[in-house]
């Protein structure tokens, strides 16, 4: 057995930590296009295809070039785009901040824990960095920013998922290896980057990505669970469990570098 001990946890945000997409970063979107006259509205199917890329201004082109096209848009569109994006942030932590969006189930009983049990917390995701502090500030409070030994977010690697660039940049930043360890995903796109950078990895699913392909997942669970409301099981092995916690993540970890 390899010499590691578990020292850290990291947490992708968007459907993870919370189920933002439908509610949340959608309806952020269709807010900013209405602002600019701009004559979209991005139904819940649709998303669903635009969550393909990571990346609201990324995710605004794709759309462009493989779904609305540019008949309806301004000239300019491109040019545009990070002016739009930037009022599609305004939007989306206005809403955050009614409390539109709360924590999925055992996101705070497993972060409290981890804190319990020494464990180092981190944040590797594709979104806005003001979205990671306005999600945290309105649900567990603004001192959980403290929590984070790293929050990497959104334009602070050229690359973002599926590309492994995210998990590096964090792992570096807390002077940690991969199979020191654990990541927390919900997507393809999330794990595939994960595990580009060589991170074992447990899977909690979504409405958007309850059908994705988790191949090499420690387990992929329906969520975290509380005790009075057991995680269902999807793949992989959660040691009889019936919410994730320290031992659990003690075990999965030890099994993962053995
Ligand atoms: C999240 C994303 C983000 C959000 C929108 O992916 O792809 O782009 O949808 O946020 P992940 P921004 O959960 O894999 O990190 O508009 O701020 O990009
Ligand atoms: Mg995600």
């Amino acid at each position: 057995m390899k010499n590691t001990t578990l020292k850290a946890l990291i947490f992708d945000v968007d459907g993870t930590l919370a189920d933002t997409e439908r509610d949340g970063h959608r309806v952020a979107f269709n807010a900013a296009f209405r602002e600019y006259g701009i004559d979209w509205d991005w139904d819940v199917e649709l998303y669903g295809k635009l969550l393909a890329v990571t990346g609201g201004k990324e995710r605004m082109r794709f759309c462009v070039s493989n779904f609305l096209g540019n008949d309806n848009l301004p000239d300019n569109f491109d040019d545009l785009i990070p002016e739009l994006h930037a009022a599609k942030t305004r939007h989306y932590t206005e809403l955050l901040a009614t409390g539109a969006i709360p924590l999925r189930p055992g996101v705070e009983r497993l972060l409290h824990e981890a804190r319990e049990n020494g464990l180092r917390l981190a944040v590797a995701t594709t979104t806005t960095p003001e979205n990671v502090t306005a999600l945290f500030s309105h649900t567990l409070g603004e001192e959980s920013l403290g929590w984070f030994d790293i929050i990497a977010a959104g334009d602070v690697v050229p690359a973002k998922k599926p590309a492994g660039d995210i998990y590096n940049y964090a792992l570096e930043a807390m002077g940690l290896r991969p199979e020191e360890c654990l990541a927390f995903e919900d997507s393809r796109n999330g794990i595939l980057s994960s595990q580009d950078a060589g991170l074992t990895t447990l899977i909690t699913v979504n409405g958007y990505t309850q059908d994705d392909d988790f191949s090499g997942a420690a387990v992929v669970l329906d969520h975290l669970g509380e005790p009075a409301q057991p995680f269902n099981v999807l793949a992989g092995d959660a040691h009889g469990h019936s919410m994730v916690n320290c031992e659990l993540l003690e075990k999965i970890h030890a099994k993962n570098n053995a």
